[in-house]
């Protein structure tokens, strides 16, 4: 704990976390008692008093004053601020992914990694803040301009999940940032450590720029009524949440309800075809980062292996040997690949899911608790692999645990149907060296998910493209591509530079 408390004081977090942070000053909440414990050993981190719902009303008149300010900023000045929030992590990269591990488990160069992403983005972002291109239109009327404008949106809410406690927040933060947008972020009450190192690299910047509206930056810690609060904020045209499906929809009802926008990074249950043709060393690799990656809880990971029946037992066998000698224990320890899973509870879901597809026929291989050569105290498990049958109900659940089905098929029709037939539409990849399969699979009639992968796993996708994905994953698309529309206003212009009021349609009326 020793070595953590040095880490924060270097990343400037206070020595007391508390649950609101606006800009540069941080206050108590007044809601219930929060422990956090670390899933590596289950030691306390932090214990405060969370936010409460008139705190995030608060925040969000702050963010929506300091709004006011920064979308006259020009965009490409607001670029340079997120450019020096990157400068920063770069800094600060080995640290924060540190705190990152205490808190959600993931192996340390996963982390490293988490961290990288949001560097990504923050470059991605400030060569953004020049691009904000709207379209010139031509005009059915003479002496006319028809023009797009993208406008700054308002303070946008944000909330994320324990799993990627910094990335998801920097992939939306740093977008709307240069956006023109403020940020009201109720991080995963796993991980407030992280949501404050975040808000700690935002001051230190601040205090570089101060003509920068401190409250462009806020946090509320706290558990679901904060969600709510956040949800139901008018003063939040725009909602991006991460999380569970059971919170998208409450989230997405919420907002709906007053009209306001929301953006969701849902449930996945994502599947991987490997066709007879398949490079099985790749397939191999990639199947095992996806499926153990982060312990089994991306909302990538790989949960479906969909193989062909000529090589499916070669597979099985395969992995099941690589299963088998998968370093597992303390994710800080740079030989592991497999840390512990966020809570007990995880772990109950995982024997439950395990048991029922027992009941429904499936057979197991690996699974249980590790309690050798692992830290006491966290929630330890052997990933399984699961031989089942593609319509066992239990194959349409997401477990967020390191459970993999083997699904068997006879015929690329027949996998694609299996691969689609899930609820969730996340991320899918397909393992073949025939172009004629691959390019099916990337077709209007081959994966319905938002990420289509070919001889690629299903996780660890770059920042360039959008993510996100279909059905109950939400629809939303968060970091490169246009997502950055999501985080503006399109305002459309017509301006008549003529002596005349043509009217659009040809349409006379004259007075
Ligand atoms: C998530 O699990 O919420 O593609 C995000 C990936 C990462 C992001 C995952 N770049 O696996």
């Amino acid at each position: 704990m020793s070595d953590l408390r040095d880490v924060l004081d270097r990343l400037g977090v206070p020595r007391d976390v508390v649950a609101v942070a606006s800009g540069k000053s941080w206050r108590a909440g007044a809601g219930p008692q929060l422990e956090v414990c670390s899933p590596i050993d289950g030691s306390p981190l932090v214990s405060m008093n969370e936010a409460t719902p008139d705190d995030v009303s608060e925040l969000c008149r702050s963010a929506h004053e300091a709004f006011l300010v920064w979308r006259t900023v020009p965009a490409p000045q607001r670029g340079q601020f997120v450019r020096r929030i990157g400068m920063r992590l770069r800094e600060v990269k080995e640290d924060l992914a540190t705190v990152v591990t205490w808190e959600s488990g993931k192996i340390y160069q996963e982390s490293l990694g988490e961290v990288q992403e949001m560097i990504d983005i923050c470059d991605f972002a400030v060569g953004l803040s020049r691009q904000l291109y709207g379209l010139s239109i031509a005009s059915e009327r003479p002496q006319h301009r028809l023009a797009e404008q993208w406008h700054p949106l308002g303070p946008v809410g944000v909330i994320s999940a324990f799993n990627f406690p910094v990335a998801v927040w920097a992939w939306n933060a740093m977008l709307a940032l240069v956006c023109g947008d403020t940020i009201v972020w109720k991080p995963s009450p796993r991980a407030p450590l992280c949501a404050a190192a975040c808000q700690a690299i935002v001051s230190s910047v601040l205090d570089e720029m101060p003509e920068v509206p401190p409250a462009v930056s806020n946090i509320a810690i706290g558990r679901t009524q904060l969600g709510e609060a956040v949800a139901s904020a008018e003063l939040l045209p725009l909602v991006s949440a991460t999380g569970s499906t059971a919170m998208g929809r409450a989230v997405a009802q919420t907002v709906a309800a007053r009209l306001g926008r929301s953006l969701l990074e849902l449930g996945g249950n994502n599947g991987m075809i490997v066709a007879p043709s398949a490079d099985l060393d790749l397939t191999l690799r990639a199947a095992v980062f996806s499926a153990v990656g982060t312990c089994g809880q991306r909302c990538t990971s790989l949960r479906r292996l969909i193989a062909h029946r000529s090589i499916a037992d070669e597979l099985l066998a395969r992995l099941i040997k690589v299963y088998e000698n998968l370093p597992i224990g303390n994710p800080l320890d740079e030989r592991v690949l497999v840390g512990p899973l966020v809570d007990p509870r995880a772990g109950e879901a995982m024997d439950a899911a395990l048991e029922q597809a027992k009941e429904q026929g499936g057979t197991i291989h690996g699974g249980g608790r590790v309690t050798e050569g692992v830290p006491a105290g966290g929630t330890y498990v052997r990933p399984a692999i699961v031989e089942i049958s593609a319509d066992a109900p239990i194959v349409q659940q997401e477990t967020f645990a390191p459970i993999l089905y083997l699904l068997r098929y006879d015929n690329l029709d027949e996998a694609i149907a299996i691969h689609n037939g899930v609820p969730q539409g996340l991320a899918s990849a397909i393992f073949t060296s025939d172009v004629r399969e691959a390019e099916r699979f990337c077709s209007p009639a081959g994966s319905d998910c938002g990420i289509v992968n070919v001889n690629i796993g299903t996780s660890g996708a770059e920042i360039g493209g959008a993510f996100g994905g279909e059905k109950e994953t939400g629809g939303g698309r968060e970091s490169g591509s246009d997502a950055w529309k999501n985080y503006m206003r399109r305002a459309t212009n017509t301006v008549n530079y003529s002596s005349d009021l043509p009217l659009a349609q040809g349409i006379r009326f004259d007075v």
